[in-house]
């Protein structure tokens, strides 16, 4: 194998109206999610980071695909999928939305847009979502429509990003509630626009349903925040960890269920809905949880090196030869000095509240160091862990 492998890149990994600029700002690194080119690197993770804590950043978030619910029974359909209430959301309103089967398990975590009272649009996470639904609503003999519209999210985010909208699509964006979008018009059409984006530095998305405009609209936004030092960008690992944005398919996946990932705390089980994994979710809570997604934090004031642990070569986390639970991300935050990890840990390595909350964890050289158990969202303060610059 050579050292240093690429992705052959072909039609199955669709490429998006934004490819061709993001390789001329200098993207290093592309990973596949829904079939489809994300940008992951840029300058390199930590110059990314900065700068998107910094500046402003534009990222091609095409992947996040639109599966497009619609028809008389579109809110039955979009009920059916997830325990989150759905009923007395208001069109224009996002709402985060994980999607569980019948037995509890997460499909995906996408947040979905009320576009009409008979249409949707769930933005998806990576798994084939489109089939499930399609399944769902054959099965179902349902009266909607359910397809992969061409959209292509382009998201605008870090402290300026408010600041280049509103150059770009008037002051009106400053209106734009958290969460909420609005159709607001470029070169003459209209784009829906939201405040939303997997960073926690703010910004926009807006959902370029124009492969042709969607190019006119990347270069608007270059010419005009070049003051405001803009930049491509992509969701950046070291920002969404320390923001405890979960990741599906690196953090959890389908093999665990919503309450394991802490996911309840975005749905109320006690109301009542139609929902295929509504059951299966409140008996597991009545029985408790075998394994809990987790945050770690390992003290490295230094850097990741030496003592580093490599998720691709660390399916579980160990102690002394016995396997914690599932490693799921990590990245070394320079803000905190600290090694950040998500863990699917085991039962038997839960915490007592009032106890030590430490958990000796082998890395890569062979070493034991020490690991701060933390719940999500991680709570650095709480932690007494202070940014270190
Ligand atoms: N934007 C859009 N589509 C997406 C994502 C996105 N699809 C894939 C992925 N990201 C879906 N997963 C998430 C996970 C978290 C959030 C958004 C999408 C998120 N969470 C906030 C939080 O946890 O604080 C707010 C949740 C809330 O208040 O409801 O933003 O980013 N278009």
């Amino acid at each position: 194998m050579s050292p240093n492998p690429t992705l052959a890149i072909s039609n199955r990994l669709r490429s998006t109206p934004f490819t061709g600029r993001v390789k001329q700002h200098g993207a290093k690194a592309f990973t596949v999610y829904n079939h489809m080119l994300l940008p992951t690197e840029f300058a390199s993770l930590e110059e990314d980071y900065w700068h998107l804590c910094e500046h402003v950043q534009v990222w091609d978030v095409s992947a996040e695909r639109q599966v497009e619910v619609k028809g008389v029974d579109a809110c039955k359909l979009v009920q059916w999928m997830t325990p989150r209430s759905v009923a007395n959301v208001d069109v224009g309103r996002c709402v985060y939305a994980p999607l569980v089967d019948e037995h509890g398990f997460l499909i995906n975590d996408p947040v979905a847009l009320k576009l009409a009272d008979d249409h949707w649009w769930l933005s998806i996470a990576d798994s084939d979502v489109l089939l499930w639904a399609k399944g769902l609503a054959t099965a179902g003999k349902l009266n909607v429509s359910v397809r992969e519209p061409d959209v292509w999210p382009l998201a605008v985010q870090g402290p300026q990003a408010q600041e280049l909208m509103a150059r770009v699509f008037g002051e009106v964006v400053k209106d734009i509630g958290f969460f909420r979008f609005k159709p607001l018009p470029f070169n003459g059409h209209l784009f829906n626009v939201a405040r939303s984006g997997w960073s926690k530095q703010g910004g926009f998305e807006i959902y370029v349903d124009d492969a042709h405009l969607g190019a006119a609209l990347y270069d608007a936004l270059f010419e005009a925040g070049d003051d405001l030092e803009v930049r491509s960008g992509c969701p950046n690992l070291i920002e969404r960890m320390e923001s405890s944005l979960l990741s599906f398919g690196n953090d959890m996946n389908m093999n665990h269920t919503l309450l394991e990932c802490g996911l309840d705390s975005f749905v109320d089980l006690t109301l009542d809905v139609d929902s295929l994994s509504i059951d299966a979710l409140r008996a597991q809570q009545q029985r408790g949880l075998d394994r809990k997604l987790v945050g770690l934090a390992i003290a490295s004031p230094d850097g990741p090196a030496p003592a580093a642990i490599d998720v691709a070569t660390n399916f579980l986390l160990s102690s002394h030869g016995e396997s914690i639970g599932r490693l799921g991300s990590q990245v070394w935050s320079p803000r905190y000095g600290q090694q950040l990890l998500t863990v699917m840990l085991e039962k038997a390595f839960f915490i007592d509240p009032d106890g030590e909350n430490t958990l000796k964890i082998q890395m890569d050289d062979g070493s034991h160091q020490a690991a701060m158990v933390m719940n999500l969202p991680f709570d650095f303060k709480a932690a007494g862990i202070l940014a270190q610059q």
